[in-house]
């Protein structure tokens, strides 16, 4: 019998390699950049062929299902999850990273299985459902640390540049800090943030204004590798909702919840 999802993991792997190879040539080249919700909001021509070919690629092979795409939704199309088989896209996740030359860079998801391509260095992370979590065909574990202080916590500023906003992220980051811990990291991309989860390197990732396209393919990848997923305010996470905690266990995610200054963003699937 065929296995509709691994059939369908093949050619999102399949894809996100000829994704990285278009990504890695725009690398060496100018690129146009323009503005989505802000002037910190970016976006490229990249960002927009890349999530042609994944769409493109997938209706062929799969007519029925349907898809998120960051650049489509961008462009006016709804952000809306059904029931359908419904492939959740991020086309390159860091695109500030991506503008400003820096290495992270990242690919897209199902919720039956994730993958997240970081091109640069080459490390292909996959992940289905009751099966595993992998990087490079390498099994990943979260760590196994229950000591807030001596975890390393990732996390973004984000694109949000209002004052009350950016004082909330600033004091969420401060109070975490000096629990203390051993440091704060963050590579730019919320999907490359959440696979250090998954593979041990950091205990937890938290962010607040991200959508659902830079953290469904990580979400499944920390889960796989024994990780949990929560919102910040410590309830179930809700992929829409535009806030996510992600971790090594429950221990360290509700430590750091107790310190998040929350506020909640317009949601994705606001019409
Ligand atoms: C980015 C995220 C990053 C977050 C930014 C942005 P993009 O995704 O992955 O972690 O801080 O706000 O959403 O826009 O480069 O795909």
């Amino acid at each position: 019998m065929t296995d509709l999802w691994q059939n369908a993991m093949d050619h999102a792997v399949a894809l996100a390699r000829k994704a990285g190879s278009l990504v890695r040539d725009a690398v060496q080249n100018d690129m146009k950049v323009m503005l989505k919700s802000s002037s910190v909001d970016l976006v490229t021509k990249t960002d927009q062929k890349v999530e042609q070919l994944i769409i493109d690629s997938v209706k062929e092979k799969f007519p029925t299902h349907s898809f998120i795409g960051e650049e489509s939704v961008a462009a006016g199309e709804p952000c809306v999850l059904t029931d359908n088989p419904t492939w959740i896209v991020d086309p390159v996740d860091g695109t500030t990273n991506f503008v400003h030359g820096h290495s992270f860079l990242s690919c897209f998801s199902q919720l039956e299985f994730g993958v997240v391509y970081s091109c640069i260095e080459d490390k292909m992370y996959t992940a289905r459902k009751g099966k595993g979590a992998f990087c490079n065909g390498q099994i990943l574990n979260v760590s196994d640390q229950k000591e807030i202080s001596q975890s390393i916590i990732a996390t973004e500023f984000g694109s949000n540049r209002d004052t009350e906003v950016v004082d909330k992220i600033f004091s969420s980051m401060r109070k975490i800090l000096c629990l203390p811990i051993h440091g704060i990291r963050g590579v730019g991309t919320a999907a490359t943030n959440m696979c250090l989860v998954a593979s041990g390197c950091v205990e937890a990732y938290y962010e607040i204004g991200i959508h659902c396209w830079d953290i469904a393919a990580g979400a499944i990848i920390v889960t796989e590798a024994g990780g949990v997923l929560m919102d910040v305010d410590g309830g179930p996470l809700d992929l829409m909702s535009r806030r996510v905690v992600a971790a090594n266990n429950k221990i360290i995610a509700e430590r750091i919840v107790k310190e998040i200054d929350a506020f909640t963003p317009l949601r994705d699937d606001a019409s």
